[in-house]
């Protein structure tokens, strides 16, 4: 029914796709080779479709714009499970059904799914091909808009049959978007089935299955399933560590680089910091871009830990994405992309919601209807994405394909929050660290002004974590006690405002003073203060050339409130103690708990910024 010679000669593999075209029935079976034919043949079948709109030639070329069904427009968590054979090891903050349980239900579902349509088999490498830190995956999807999403995303095609070779092992991933078609039937433009959308993780055999969303995260299986949810269960067996971390390197003019890993949830600008542009003041310095989403990072020969991005290109969100926040993403998307729900210019271009500060007299929205200035309505999906490929990006780091990965000084947890939390401190050691990023939050809404609508999400991992995170806390401390030279820990807060709302930190390039301080800090030539909190650095310990920021302002940027921070620690202590009831909370979280309340409890009412 299907040709393999030439592709591969892994027998797990054929055996394996003979076995989901057997369960799923396709009417052909296409073997991606990555080509440019290849691509050219796949964005056709999609413009047939009318589920792509080419570009205007000359504004964006070879470019595309994809409008999704409007019920498919995000990841879905509430249909996202971990499936381990015992619920505990899912833990309190995943889905969970039993697998056999699952297995039958997808069984069902899966069964003929592909009728009328081609199956694509998508080999992939995530982290790059052949090196050591690499892993391979294989998607089989009925989706073109996902096999050519791969290609763009992932090192996809014959590299990665041949670095998986005749014996590999790779992690197998099914996708359907769940529309069979009957003969002569005409295919929607975007098929999906949302009621029935299923995203499944088996972490004990290692396979994802995803059903009924062509989108992003349910869909493309190399990026949120496998770098983070299955690479997070085979880091923690082998020991290592699987992030929802950008890494970026810094430059200074003598040329010295200092590399550092940083994770936020959503929504805190983490693509804008991998791409950093140096600000006034900072002539002779470079901030060069490793990755904006995901980081592998294993200990080295050397006592430090080394880092790849294990992905090839940036599916990020659209909207405020322009040339004063990221000209960087901008310059990456000039070409070869495709736009997800964004809106349609009249000449042939796209737009969002923060690209220009006037809007285009007219627009094609993202759902494909007319759209005028001040109509009420977005004209680009908030959710609206660029799928792009990293080495069109200006500020990637030479060494950001590098099989041996960077070596990292620093990680750094970021959230959002209006009140109380300081621009940056360092944790006191690496135990204090790894609870100060278990503890991390943002304010559930960006105009949010309680400090009682906290969301935790330890380490960014919240909905990317594929076992009991108090498992994976466990693992933080374990890595911090494998490796002599342990990276230093920050948490930083670009986001705190005054009382009138006004934010107090002008942030964007400006956050390259902040990392410099880290990178300081690194190579022990730089002071700070001791707060509660961590170390902090004095006015002074900052380099101010070309930004005016007073002292005045700097000690209210870095004030704690010692009441606020108690009932915040308060707050932390009953977030962790869902995991101390299943006996999965390290001990080590409970003494940090006690001392951070401990030094809050001897600073008085409040803990001001000493003079230096
Ligand atoms: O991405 C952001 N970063 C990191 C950049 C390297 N954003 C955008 C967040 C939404 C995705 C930020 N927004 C940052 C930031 O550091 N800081 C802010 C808050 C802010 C917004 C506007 C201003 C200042 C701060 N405007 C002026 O100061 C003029
Ligand atoms: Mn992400």
């Amino acid at each position: 029914m299907h040709r393999t010679a030439g592709f591969t000669d892994n027998k797990a593999l054929i055996d394996w796709v003979d076995e989901i075209a057997g369960l799923c029935r396709p009417d052909f079976v296409h073997w991606c080779d990555g080509s440019e034919e290849e691509r050219a043949a796949l964005e056709k079948i999609l413009v047939d479709r009318g589920a792509f709109i080419p570009l205007d030639r000359k504004k964006r070329p070879g470019s595309f714009l994809c409008r999704s069904d409007p019920a498919d427009v995000a990841r879905v968590e509430q249909r996202t499970f971990v499936c381990p054979e015992r619920e505990i090891d899912a833990g309190p903050t995943n889905n969970w059904v039993a697998p056999m349980q699952m297995r039958a239900r997808l069984a069902s579902l899966f069964k003929d799914c592909m009728r009328g349509r081609v199956m694509y088999v998508v080999p992939y490498s995530m982290g790059p091909v052949g090196s050591h830190m690499a892993k391979i995956g294989v998607e089989v999807t009925d989706s073109p808009y996902v096999a050519l999403s791969m290609r763009i995303t992932t090192r996809m095609g014959e590299r990665a049959l041949k670095a998986l070779g005749r014996e590999g092992s790779f992690v197998p991933c099914v996708h359907s978007v769940g529309v069979p078609l009957a003969a002569g039937e005409k295919d929607p433009s975007w098929p999906c089935r949302p009621a029935d959308t299923h995203i499944v993780h088996y972490p004990e055999s290692r396979e994802i299955w995803s059903f009924g969303s062509g989108y992003g995260g349910n869909a493309l299986l190399g990026k949120k399933c496998l770098a983070l949810r299955i690479a997070s269960v085979i880091a923690r067996d082998e020991g290592w560590l699987a992030e929802h971390m950008l890494i970026l390197g810094i430059e200074d003019p003598q040329g010295e680089k200092t590399y550092i890993a940083a994770a936020f949830p959503s929504a805190c600008g983490k693509t804008n910091l991998s791409m950093l542009v140096p600000p006034d003041g900072f002539e002779g310095w470079k901030v060069h871009t490793v990755g904006d989403d995901i980081a592998w990072i294993k200990p080295g020969p050397d006592g430090r830990f080394y880092a790849v991005n294990a992905e090839a290109g940036f599916f990020g969100v659209a909207p405020g994405t322009s040339q004063l926040t990221n000209k960087n993403a901008l310059v990456s998307c000039r070409a070869g992309t495709i736009f997800t729900n964004t809106a349609l210019t009249d000449d042939g271009d796209v737009w969002w919601e923060g690209l220009s500060a006037e809007p285009p007299a007219h627009l094609v929205d993202w759902r494909g209807e007319d759209w005028t200035p001040g109509c009420g309505r977005f004209a680009a999906h908030p959710n609206s994405r660029f799928t792009a490929p990293a080495f069109q990006c200006p500020s990637m780091d030479p060494d950001w394909e590098n099989s041996g990965g960077v070596p990292i000084s620093a990680f750094v947890f970021g959230g959002r929050m209006s009140k109380n939390v300081p621009l940056v401190c360092q944790a006191f050691n690496w135990e204090h660290g790894v609870y100060m990023a278990a503890t991390t939050g943002s304010e559930k809404t960006a105009a949010a002004d309680s400090t009682e609508d906290i969301r935790y999400d330890p380490m960014a991992m919240l909905p990317f974590c594929g076992y009991n995170m108090g498992d994976y806390f466990a693992h933080w401390l374990r890595m911090g006690r494998a490796v002599p030279k342990p990276p230093l820990i920050f948490r930083v807060n670009w986001f705190r405002r005054d009382e009138a709302g006004n934010y107090l930190w002008p942030g964007f390039g400006q956050n390259l003073r902040v990392l410099k301080w880290m990178a300081d800090r690194a190579r022990g030539r730089v002071g700070a203060a001791e707060s509660p909190f961590g170390f902090m650095p004095f006015h002074e310990d900052i380099y101010w050339k070309g930004l005016r920021y007073s002292r005045e302002d700097f000690a209210e940027l870095s004030r704690i409130d010692a009441g606020e921070a108690l009932r915040e620690a308060e707050r932390q202590r009953l977030f962790l103690e869902v995991f101390a009831r299943m006996g999965k909370l390290p001990e080590e979280f409970t003494r940090q708990q006690r001392m951070l309340v401990q030094r809050l409890g001897r600073c008085g009412s409040d803990w001001s910024l000493p003079r230096k």
